[in-house]
């Protein structure tokens, strides 16, 4: 089959000594990755993403039922790619109490998700004990839904004001009921470009090592790599080889979300859009690079539906959720208002594309087949 692939492309030696590794399940270099991202056609990405993505989890696609909380998006820091922060006071600006928070939780919970994703600003002054009475206020109201929240950068800076260690944080945290912790944060990792998208934010190396402390205390977390901005490929093999390294050593990354940068309302608007074909190229890339996280997601509120059931096609096996209409991240920064999809409506997606739908919960235990 190898050969036989390798002839019918007509391909250069440095692509067929990729497809080779490939194929035979030898791990890919960030050297090789970006000779994909140059030189490997669409066709032959998406060929080889869904080699590596049939090996992990066969032919299913998987969705859960799922609502976000943001808290607030009064933040202290000053990302230039960010559609969503205000200063406090500031028009737009909003942050809701612990009993607002469950308030909402519970009219979400009624139609039977099972998981809440709680991200938002970096609050100035609230420290770790008040985002662990919030996660036991929401854990003792709706005892059933499991709690996946806040970022690395959230989390650093709660320990921080509280005069705790990571660990210390985060097991006061998992003490209160967090149960996993979502990817978002990453950004980018190469420092010079990172000083220049958000140059107050938690460093990578801290990114990093916070997943690291969560992953050996039995937490399970996602990763995220925002790409479109101002980085070049290289850039970007270079962050998709830094979470391989930390997974190789913690085995903590459920998923991997590469997050499109969308330039509605932000300092960086004038930075055209990455085009849809960039956006498949960049699934199948990472997922062929990334051997060992073992689920790729596309975030269909920032893509869109139609760009996620394609992305279907390069490796993806997840499109997490029904969100029920509970983000504005992506809807600031120009997505679809007002984004909600039934399960229905999401078995239908993966059918279209002659999927086997799954309904997994939040660590990817499976529900229902469909
Ligand atoms: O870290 C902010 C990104 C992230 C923009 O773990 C932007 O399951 C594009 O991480 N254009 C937060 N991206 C969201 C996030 C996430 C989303 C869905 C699922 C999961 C998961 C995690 O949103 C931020 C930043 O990288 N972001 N502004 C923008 N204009
Ligand atoms: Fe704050 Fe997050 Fe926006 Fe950065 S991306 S300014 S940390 S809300």
């Amino acid at each position: 089959m190898e050969n036989d692939i390798i002839s019918y492309l007509n391909l250069d030696s440095n692509l067929k000594k990729i497809t080779g590794k490939v194929l035979s399940s030898e791990r890919i270099t960030p050297g090789d990755a970006v000779e994909l991202f140059l030189t490997g056609h669409l066709g032959l990405l998406a060929v080889l993403a869904d080699i590596v993505k049939q090996r992990n989890t066969g032919n299913r696609v998987f969705f859960n039922h799922n609502f976000h909380i943001e808290p607030t998006n009064i933040c202290i820091n000053h990302c230039k790619f960010c559609s969503y922060r205000r200063h406090k006071g500031e028009e737009g600006a909003w942050e809701c109490s612990i009993d607002e928070i469950v308030k909402k939780v519970s009219e979400h919970a009624a139609s039977g998700a099972n998981e809440v994703h709680i991200v938002g600003g970096v609050y100035p002054g609230r420290d770790i004990y008040y985002y662990s009475d919030m996660i036991r206020a929401v854990k003792q109201k709706e005892p059933q839904l499991h709690i996946k929240a806040f970022t690395a950068v959230e989390i650093d800076y709660m320990c921080k004001i509280a005069g705790v260690s990571i660990k210390e944080g985060l097991k006061e945290l998992k003490d209160a009921g967090l149960e996993s912790m979502p990817g978002g944060g990453a950004e980018i990792f190469d420092e010079t470009l990172r000083a220049k998208i958000c140059p107050d934010k938690t460093s990578s190396e801290k990114w990093l090592e916070i997943h690291a402390a969560a992953h050996s205390m039995g937490i399970p977390t996602n990763a995220t790599m925002l790409y479109g901005l101002i980085e070049d490929y290289n850039h970007r093999a270079d962050h998709l080889d830094r979470l391989r390294n930390l997974q190789d050593q913690t085995n903590g990354f459920n998923a991997f979300i590469p997050l499109k940068f969308r330039n509605g309302n932000n300092a960086f608007s004038d930075i055209r859009e990455t085009t849809l074909i960039e956006d498949l190229k960049n699934y199948a890339v990472s997922r062929i690079f990334l051997d060992n996280i073992p689920h790729l997601k596309a975030y269909w509120p920032m893509i869109g539906k139609q760009a996620a059931r394609l992305a279907l096609e390069f490796g993806v096996d997840d499109l997490d959720g029904t969100i029920d209409n509970s983000t504005r991240i992506y809807t600031m920064a120009g997505s679809d208002e007002n984004p909600s999809a039934s399960r229905e409506e999401l078995v239908q997606m993966i059918r279209e594309m002659n999927r086997i739908p799954v309904e997994r919960d939040s660590v990817y235990n499976v529900l229902a087949t469909f």
